[in-house]
């Protein structure tokens, strides 16, 4: 019987692994993608965290997308305490698109915070995407806080189920622009960045490394396309 009915699905749609089957299959699985991407870009919003260290500028780039700012200059946070603060979704302007977005909590970058607010949120949320921040100070606190981030990935397999993207997002280049380029600063980070790399290879997600001012509003606008575009359900070119 079951022969049967493979020789009659084989008259009426061809081999299994033939054109028209591939091609349904290929156009049924773009429709669900389609249908994800409406759902999350359009409705519920698309989860993403802001994460890194203290006073890097996470309170401000949750602004900076919330207000579709295009520089920041009179925002002065303060720091955000044990807790976080709630943040619903809202729409955003990415690129020549209103995206809906849902980073869900804005958390705090002190020490303490890490292992409480970091890992509860990355599990609630589940998150496609990770911005993680830093600054040109302090580069053993943004390694140990990479590292922490990373090892949360490794040991939370279902928080990590629908991460696409991990962005590095190095903030303040107002500060630093002029007097360094991205890649020196970042040379001081070569083994925490190879084992991001790995990591993504390993587990399914891209790492990008990019270099902002929010407050100045220069670089921002990119890294955001780059990121949303990449942890959409079905990702776009870049525009
Ligand atoms: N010069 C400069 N300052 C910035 C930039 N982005 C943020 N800041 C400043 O950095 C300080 C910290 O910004 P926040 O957004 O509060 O940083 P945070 O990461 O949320 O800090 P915590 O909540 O304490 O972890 C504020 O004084 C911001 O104005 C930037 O691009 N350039
Ligand atoms: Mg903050």
């Amino acid at each position: 019987m079951a022969n049967l009915i493979e020789q009659v699905f084989t008259v009426v749609f061809g081999k299994p692994g033939g054109e028209f089957i591939t091609n349904l299959s290929r156009s049924v699985s773009e429709g669900v993608d389609r249908l994800y991407d409406f759902v999350y870009v359009k409705v519920l919003g698309l989860p993403f965290i802001v994460l890194g260290a203290r006073q890097t500028g996470k309170t401000t780039l949750i602004e900076w997308l919330r207000q579709n700012l295009h520089a920041l200059e009179a925002f002065q946070p303060a720091p955000t305490a044990p807790g976080g603060d709630a943040v619903g979704v809202f729409g955003a302007q990415i690129g020549n698109e209103i995206m809906r977005l849902k980073p869900t909590r804005d958390v705090g970058g002190e020490y303490e915070m890490w292992d409480t607010d970091w890992v509860d949120l990355f599990h609630e949320t589940r998150p496609r995407g990770i911005v993680f921040m830093l600054d040109h100070t302090d580069m053993l606190k943004h390694k140990d806080a990479l590292n922490f981030m990373m090892n949360m990935i490794e040991e939370d397999a279902d928080a990590r189920v629908n991460l696409r993207c991990v962005v590095v997002l190095v903030n303040k280049a107002d500060l630093w622009g002029s007097s360094t380029t991205l890649d020196k600063l970042m040379s001081g980070y070569s083994n925490e960045i190879k084992r991001l790399r790995n990591q993504g290879d390993r587990l399914g997600y891209k790492s990008l490394i990019q270099s902002c001012s929010v407050v100045s509003g220069v670089g921002v606008d990119d890294a955001m396309q780059t990121f949303f575009n990449l942890i959409r359900p079905q990702p776009r070119r870049v525009r």
